[in-house]
């Protein structure tokens, strides 16, 4: 609990170095649109951010505070698409709309507190969604592939809900 909130992983934390880190945009289409090294996602228009964060177990935590770009600076130029699936270093993935995360509601962030993301919390880069439930904040995020289809992800093909919105308590797919 480095970071004072707890860790919640499924599996082993997959290492990442941070020299060896990528990012990738991969379009509908399925061709990689874009891949930036953690250098180059530093030198991004970075913004600083507090907010709560909610996870579906019912802890939320208030007032953290991230470093990172928002997601609209990842797809600009990108052809639009109205689904996307957050994938991860180490299998995980997640299913999002694509306007939940543009517009200013989602970021790709690798500081938190102050410091660099630590590998626990999803360093060296996560997806950061706080308006939803923190499943959809994939950590080790490692592509970003746009969909034309929402394709269910990890936890929403065990059931969970495909948005997550804590504010109308979407935890299941029967919410
Ligand atoms: N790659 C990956 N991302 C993930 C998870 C995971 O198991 N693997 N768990 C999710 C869940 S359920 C939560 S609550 C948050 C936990 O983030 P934290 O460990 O930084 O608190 O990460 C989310 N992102
Ligand atoms: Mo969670």
């Amino acid at each position: 609990m480095a970071h004072g909130f707890p860790v919640l992983t499924v599996g082993p934390t997959p290492v990442v170095p941070p020299e060896q880190y990528r990012l990738k945009v991969v379009a509908a289409d399925g061709t990689t649109a874009r891949t930036w090294t953690l250098a180059e996602l530093k030198a991004l228009p970075a913004q600083r951010l507090t907010t709560d964060i909610h996870c579906v177990t019912r802890w939320s935590k208030l007032d953290t505070t991230w470093e990172g770009v928002p997601v609209d600076v990842l797809l600009e130029g990108v052809p639009p698409a109205p689904f996307l699936t957050a994938e991860a270093y180490g299998d995980y993935t997640t299913n999002l709309a694509t306007d939940d995360v543009v517009g200013g509601r989602g970021w790709v962030v690798w500081g938190y507190d102050g410091a660099p993301l630590t590998p626990e919390h999803g360093g060296p880069v996560r997806l950061l969604v706080p308006h939803l439930y923190f499943w959809k904040s994939a950590k080790w995020l490692s592509r970003l592939v746009l969909r034309e289809r929402d394709h269910p992800g990890f936890w929403e093909r065990a059931g969970y809900h495909h948005r997550g919105d804590p504010w109308r308590e979407q935890r299941y797919d029967t919410d």
